[in-house]
């Protein structure tokens, strides 16, 4: 156990990082590395300013869909105009687009996680006309992926990496292999000046990123660039997503059955599809392969309480032995693959999002499993601060300092 004094510390510094973070409207998940905001990192900030600040926790999620455009989809960055164009790249100008609302944004989306942020922050302070105002974007959101990115499995297809959100997994090397990518001049990155470059995606990797990015721009946004799976990470996003769309439509006087059967139907999907050998995999739509690999993102689907049993304790297995979750940490790839990297991004490293996914799925099937990720988690925090990621063997921190989401989900993983 925490001591309560300690966990009241570790909440206290959670909330400055947040209150340092806040921009007047929404949190900009880094001050230096990530000045704008970053749709799923509103999503994780949002279930963490619930427990201490209910109403900013609205406000973040109605900014971003206040990004939101008119096809329904929520762009992965809403940019801040008052901050200095070469502060991010690639920036407004290369993304070259806005929103209905006037904000300027990127073109490509993130997990849909949502409705389940909306869901938790109404369950830490109801508030029906909250859910009422944000239930029809979350609906768009949806149909978007649905009208866009749906392919003949019945799975969600991601065209960049940064989709996924775990930008450098190893997952994507084979995809990324065959991109025929032009160089970049090293001098337009940004993250390089803030991190260490050993701790960031590589030169080749963002080579190959903004050629995904510029090709899909290319077309206004509609068709995909050398690089189309379906990743079990976001598919369990969506799925989630519709089953906390159920319940927020009943608090709303609608009909949550539709929600119901397309969160079933997304399931027996993605067990069909993306399941082999006690993990879930990405398929890559552009060559009908299953890109076996070690991501941690093959666990995510335990948060799914539709997920069948047998699959869910070979699931627990994995993520216990493979993943040596016996640590307590859950790191972003295995330990024991060749790729495994304990520092470099999303390549080993422990996440705090990610460690959340799993341990929402994990609560009510393995308490005590959970409760020892939970308590891992708020001590390694308060000792190596709110870093961006974590050794899993070691505990030391990587990447920023005073991250958003890491101080965020802290605050849930506390309450
Ligand atoms: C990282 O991704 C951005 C691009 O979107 C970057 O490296 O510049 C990822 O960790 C992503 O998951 C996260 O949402 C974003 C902001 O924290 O940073």
């Amino acid at each position: 156990m925490i001591a309560g004094e300690d966990a009241a510390g570790i909440s206290r510094a959670a909330v400055r990082v947040l209150v340092a973070n806040w921009d007047g409207g929404h949190t900009v998940p880094s001050r230096r590395l990530y000045p704008h905001q970053w749709s799923w990192d509103s999503a994780f900030i949002a279930i963490g300013n619930a427990r201490w600040a209910p109403r900013r926790a609205r406000c973040e999620l109605l900014t971003l869909f206040g990004a939101q455009w008119r096809d329904g989809r929520v762009p992965h960055i809403a940019f801040n105009p008052e901050v200095p164009m070469g502060a991010y790249f690639p920036g407004p100008d290369f993304w070259d687009v806005s929103a209905p609302s006037g904000t300027v944004t990127s073109g490509i989306v993130q997990p849909p996680v949502h409705a389940i942020a909306a869901w938790r922050v109404h369950l830490a302070d109801p508030d029906p006309a909250f859910l009422r105002r944000i239930y029809p974007r979350l609906v768009a959101q949806q149909e978007f992926l649905r009208a866009n990115r749906r392919n003949p499995d019945g799975l969600l297809s991601i065209l960049h990496p940064w989709e996924s959100g775990m930008d450098n997994s190893p997952a994507w090397d084979e995809p990324l292999a065959a991109v025929n990518a032009g160089p970049l001049a090293a001098a337009v990155r940004r993250d390089t000046a803030v991190v260490n470059a050993d701790e960031r995606p590589t030169q080749r990797d963002y080579e190959c990123y903004v050629e995904i990015a510029r090709a899909y721009r290319d077309t206004g946004y509609r068709r995909a660039g050398e690089f189309s799976v379906a990743d079990p990470l976001f598919n369990t996003a969506y799925a989630a997503a519709e089953t906390s769309l159920a319940k927020i439509a009943i608090v709303c006087g609608l009909d949550p059955e539709p929600h119901r059967r397309e969160a079933a139907a997304m399931v027996r999907a993605m067990a069909e599809h993306l399941y082999d050998d006690g993990l879930f995999h990405a398929k890559d739509e552009l060559t009908g392969k299953l890109l076996r690999s070690s991501s941690g993102a093959g666990l995510t689907p335990l948060m799914l309480p539709g997920l069948p049993p047998r699959l869910a304790d070979e699931l627990i297995a994995t993520a216990l032995e493979r993943f040596e979750l016996k640590r307590g940490l859950l790191p972003s790839f295995a330990p024991g693959a060749p790729e495994f990297d304990s520092a470099r991004y999303w390549r080993g490293p422990s996440w705090i999002n990610l460690a959340w996914m799993v341990w929402q799925g994990l609560r009510h099937r393995r308490p005590v499993v959970a409760e020892r990720m939970a308590e891992t988690m708020i001590r390694v925090v308060g000792r190596a601060g709110f870093r961006e990621y974590f050794d899993p063997l070691t505990f030391e921190g990587h990447g920023c300092h005073d991250f958003s989401w890491s101080a965020a989900l802290v605050l849930d993983l506390i309450a």
